[in-house]
C-alpha cells in the first residue's frame, strides 16, 4: 500500500458536484481508498490564462497501484467527468493531479513526482496541510511554505459544505 495525495480542481460547471464524483469514483477503484478529505477552498485562478475561480482540495488515498497506474485512473476519471483538454492550463471541468507518492521520485514525459509546481501554489499546499500526515514536508511547516509561495491570499474557505 502507497499513501498518496491528489489535487483535485474545477472551474467549469458545478464544481462541487464533480469534486464528490470524483472522489466518490476514485474510492470505487478496488486498488484505492480515500482515507482523508481537506476542505474545501475557493481559489482565484493561477496563472496567465484569464478563467473563473476554481474550486480545489487535496485528498490522501492509499493505493496499490504503481504511479502510471494510478495516473490512467485519475486521467479516465478526469475523462469521465467530461474533461476535455483544449486549453493548456486553461479552464477545466476536473483536474486531479498526483502530488506524492510515498517518497517516490519520478521524471518521464507523462508524470512527475513529486509535483513539479506544488510548492508554488497555495491552492495545493493550503488544503494538502489539512491532510498531510506530518507536520513538516522537507524540513518546513506548512505555514512557512505557503508563506514562501506569495500566493496565499488567493485561497479561502468555501462555505459549502462537502
Ligand atoms: N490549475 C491550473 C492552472 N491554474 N489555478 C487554481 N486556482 N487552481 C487550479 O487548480 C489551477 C489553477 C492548471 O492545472
Ligand atoms: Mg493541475
Ligand atoms: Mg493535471
Amino acid at each position: 500500500m502507497t499513501i498518496s495525495y491528489l489535487a483535485l480542481g474545477s472551474n467549469l460547471g458545478d464544481r462541487l458536484e464533480t469534486l464528490q464524483k470524483a472522489v466518490k469514483l476514485l474510492d470505487q477503484e478496488p486498488e484505492i481508498q480515500v482515507i482523508k478529505k481537506s476542505k474545501l477552498y475557493e481559489t482565484l485562478p493561477y496563472g496567465d490564462v484569464p478563467q473563473e475561480n476554481y474550486y480545489n482540495a487535496v485528498i490522501q488515498i492509499n493505493t496499490t497501484y504503481d504511479p502510471l497506474q494510478l495516473l490512467n485512473k485519475t486521467q479516465a476519471i478526469e475523462k469521465k467527468l467530461g474533461r476535455e483538454r483544449l486549453i493548456h492550463w486553461g479552464p477545466r471541468t476536473l483536474d486531479i493531479d498526483i502530488l506524492l507518492m510515498n517518497g517516490e521520485k519520478i521524471a518521464t514525459d507523462r508524470l512527475t513526482i513529486p509535483h513539479k509546481e506544488m510548492l508554488k501554489r497555495s491552492f495545493v499546499l493550503v488544503p494538502l496541510k489539512d491532510v498531510y500526515s506530518e507536520e513538516t514536508y522537507q524540513g518546513k511547516s506548512f505555514d512557512q511554505l505557503i508563506a514562501t509561495t506569495g500566493n496565499q491570499a488567493e485561497v479561502w474557505l468555501s462555505k459549502e459544505s462537502w
